[in-house]
């Protein structure tokens, strides 16, 4: 880890065959200049009323999967689901296909169900998985002719909005999202788009 200084100060035998679990603190020969870091400005919401009249003129309708070989779901719920205020909040119809969705049945069923948004959930970024489902979507989407009919949306602990642009998504989200980050993201491209 190039750390210097190094200073075990706890240990504990997890288990003879688990090995030891050990914390410690060093030294970092990095010096970083809090001046000099860029930090992205926080979009603003829309307002719930703003985003359901438009939501209801269009009758705006996601698709939304966890993808590949990918079983975490959470995240997805707290995007999507009226409990925890995510996008059924403010009318979207969310048509949620579940864990392990290949992505061409993600794409085939946006495309069955005439959706607006593709909503792609991937959290294990092993190998790169993450990237390379994105740009799996993007790559398909444009394949079957559909890309510019539709916003492909991804997340996951590993996601920034930077790097899911790069890899063909139009937005990507991160830990510590909720629905009206989503939503609001939503509304503004459409308009944006004139879609
Ligand atoms: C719970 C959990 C599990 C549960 C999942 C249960 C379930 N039904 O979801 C179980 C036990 C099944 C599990 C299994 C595994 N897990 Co796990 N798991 C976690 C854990 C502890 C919490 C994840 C979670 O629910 N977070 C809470 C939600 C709300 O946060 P979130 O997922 O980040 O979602 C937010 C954002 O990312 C974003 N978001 C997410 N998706 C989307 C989608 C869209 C469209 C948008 C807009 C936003 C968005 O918005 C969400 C809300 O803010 C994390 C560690 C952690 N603290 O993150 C590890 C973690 C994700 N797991 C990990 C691993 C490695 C695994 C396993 C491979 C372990 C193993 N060797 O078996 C398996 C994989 C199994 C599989 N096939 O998927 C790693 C992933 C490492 C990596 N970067 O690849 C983590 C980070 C743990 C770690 N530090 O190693 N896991």
């Amino acid at each position: 880890m190039n750390l210097t200084e190094c200073e075990v100060i706890h240990k504990q035998v997890m288990h003879p065959a688990e090995g030891t679990l050990i914390e410690l603190k060093g030294v970092l020969g990095v010096t970083i200049d809090p001046a000099t870091l860029v930090i992205p400005e926080k979009p603003e919401s829309l307002s719930d009323e703003e985003i359901r009249a438009f939501v209801a003129e269009r009758g705006l309708r996601c698709v939304a999967a966890t993808v590949g070989m990918d079983e975490h779901s959470v995240g997805m719920y707290e995007i999507i689901d009226i409990k925890h205020g995510g996008l059924e909040k403010w009318g979207f119809h969310c048509e949620h296909l579940g864990t392990s969705v290949p992505v061409e049945k993600l794409l085939d069923a946006a495309i069955e169900h005439g959706a607006h948004v593709v909503l792609l959930s991937t959290i294990i970024s092993h190998g790169d998985m993450h990237r390379r489902n994105m740009e799996k979507l993007a790559d398909l989407a444009e394949e079957k002719g559909v890309r510019d009919k539709l916003l492909l949306i991804a997340g996951g602990t590993q996601v920034t909005d930077e790097l899911a642009r790069s890899w063909g998504m139009d937005a990507g989200f991160g830990r510590r999202t909720h629905g009206i980050d989503v939503a609001s993201f939503i509304v503004k491209c459409m308009r944006e788009r004139g879609m």
